[in-house]
């Protein structure tokens, strides 16, 4: 046997291919068993949950609500990189490659499996990846030194049958992935979902009042379509919790212990009320607010009921997928805050995304410590006991929403006409919007007018009305609450307990 090496061209292509291979027949097998056992995906979220979090907050700022599809691919990247190492370390013997290939496949195993929803069968998907990508490897790799054996020694595998093997590794491959994607959304879910159909509360809220907004000023709406509703969480993929399938254990300092099932909980009184909910993420100006009527049940009789023991600081909540929040009591116990266990949005079951079958909302707290969604446990304990996800990453343990406003129209940059009014929100959940004022380059103040109030959780519109000359033009809005504060220009990051400052804009008028 002559020693053939690989040409660098050729390894680097049999690595890729064999990662790609083992990768989508990974992604394919957990479409069957559950999409947190994909190799590929349960990587990412390890990466999630290990990212420090300067880094996190540099994605977040850096790529907003794509930040996913950025880690994705990324992450594309990276494996790709990591099995054309595979190939180039295999140019005489596959030995080297293959070894790669293992130690890969086995940490690939280990974050699957340690998902907080991994069940033992989720191990197949990256065992059957780990097999794809050593077989594909095996092939491609004796097919590439057939192909690159001496004219003399022709054993009939050209150039050709290589390129005809890559071409079909390939498009395998893209199959697979597809098909993986495409069964990852047959858990039954949807059905579920469809089968609750419209959620009807036994206390409605008022209707929302002509006038609570001034969409036809570019303001947003009052009530934010549901498919339109800022998201944020730490998922690459949804949860897949059946309404008929959950429970809700509330246990831990109570006297009382209790578990709720979908029947019970909807047997309840369910109250509907708009709530608006902020990201303690959201920049200055940022996109995460929005505003729905959420339907469910009041926290506090649950509270009541389960009889809360001394000294029980914090309600400490588990997702399904083992996220954890934890919220102050002393709030969620409160009747005149009306914290709820959410089932509807605007009617509308919850969509998956925004935690079906069941989240909570807290009126006045930011949604990294009160809107735990596809909620499945609640431990009363104390905030010295445990600590949650984003309490452990550098958050702030009790995040109220500041006092906020945002300029919606002009837009940054916008071309608009000398009579274009300037319009936007503010917000000051529990306290209520009392006041918004807007100068125009660093003019007066001008109070705005105010769309009707709804509740002191709700966001309030305003709406500035002028003539602006032509030319360039910065626009700046600051919010005055019930309680007789009045934002400042000290600018805070969102870290750790929410950003401050004035939002601006600049604008051109023809
Ligand atoms: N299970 C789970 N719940 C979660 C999160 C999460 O990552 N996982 N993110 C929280 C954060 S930070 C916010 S701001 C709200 C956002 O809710 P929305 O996506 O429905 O707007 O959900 C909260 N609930
Ligand atoms: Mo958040």
């Amino acid at each position: 046997m002559i020693s053939i090496r690989l040409s660098v061209a050729v390894a680097a292509l049999v690595g890729l291919l064999s990662m790609a291979a083992g990768l989508a027949t990974g992604h394919l097998v957990s479409g069957f068993i559950s999409p947190s056992a994909s190799p590929f995906l349960a990587v990412g979220s390890s990466a999630i949950d290990l990212t420090p979090l300067w880094l996190k907050d540099f994605a977040v700022r850096t790529f907003g609500s794509d930040d996913k599809v950025v880690l994705l691919s990324g992450m594309a990247v990276v494996n790709g990189l990591l099995g054309m190492v595979a190939g180039l370390l295999s140019r005489r013997s596959r030995t080297p490659g293959l070894v790669l290939i293992v130690v890969l496949g086995a940490l690939a195993s280990v974050a699957v499996l340690s998902r907080p929803t991994a069940g033992p069968l989720d191990v197949l998907a990256p065992l059957v990846a780990l097999l794809a990508s050593v077989g594909t490897f095996v092939v491609l790799h004796r097919l590439g030194r057939l192909s690159q054996l001496p004219a003399e020694d022709a054993t009939g595998v050209s150039r050709r049958t290589l390129l005809a093997g890559s071409a079909a590794v390939a498009a395998g491959a893209g199959i697979a992935a597809a098909g993986g994607q495409l069964s990852a959304g047959r858990s039954g879910v949807e059905a579920s979902r469809h089968a609750v159909g419209r959620i009807m509360p036994t206390v409605p809220a008022p209707p929302i009042p002509l006038g609570a907004d001034f969409a036809a000023d570019r303001s947003p709406t009052f009530i934010t379509p549901n498919r339109d509703f800022y998201r944020v969480d730490v998922n690459l993929t949804l949860p897949q919790l059946r309404a008929e399938d959950w429970q809700l254990r509330v246990h831990g300092m109570v006297d009382r212990e209790l578990t709720l099932n979908w029947s019970d909980l909807t047997s309840r009184p369910l109250i509907e009320r708009p709530v608006t909910m902020t990201c303690v993420s959201n920049e200055v100006g940022g996109p995460y607010v929005s505003t729905a009527n959420f339907t469910g049940v009041l926290l506090a009789d649950l509270l009541t009921e389960v009889g809360v023991q001394r000294g029980a600081d914090q309600v400490f909540t588990t997702s399904v997928d083992g996220w954890t929040c934890g919220s102050p009591t002393a709030v969620l116990a409160d009747p005149s805050r009306q914290a709820m266990l959410v089932i509807g949005m605007n009617r509308e079951p919850l969509p998956i995304e925004h935690g079906f079958p069941v989240r909570m909302i807290v009126p006045g707290l930011y949604g990294f410590v009160s809107g735990t969604k596809w909620i499945t446990d609640m431990e009363l304990t104390t905030f010295d006991a445990r600590q949650a996800y984003w309490l452990q990453r550098g958050w702030g343990q009790r995040a109220s929403i500041k006092t906020m406003s945002r300029i919606d129209s002009p837009g940054p940059f916008e071309r608009v006409s000398s009579d274009n009014p300037i319009t936007g929100i503010a917000w000051a959940q529990t306290r209520g919007i009392e006041k918004v004022e807007v100068r125009v380059d660093h003019g007066e103040w001008r109070p705005a007018e105010l769309s009707t109030e709804v509740n002191v959780d709700t966001w309030r519109m305003f709406r500035l009305r002028g003539r602006w000359e032509p030319g360039n033009h910065v626009a700046e809005v600051r919010a005055t609450d019930k309680t007789g504060y009045t934002q400042t220009a000290d600018r805070a990051a969102p870290i750790p307990d929410g950003a401050s400052g004035w939002h601006s804009v600049q604008f051109t008028v023809l």
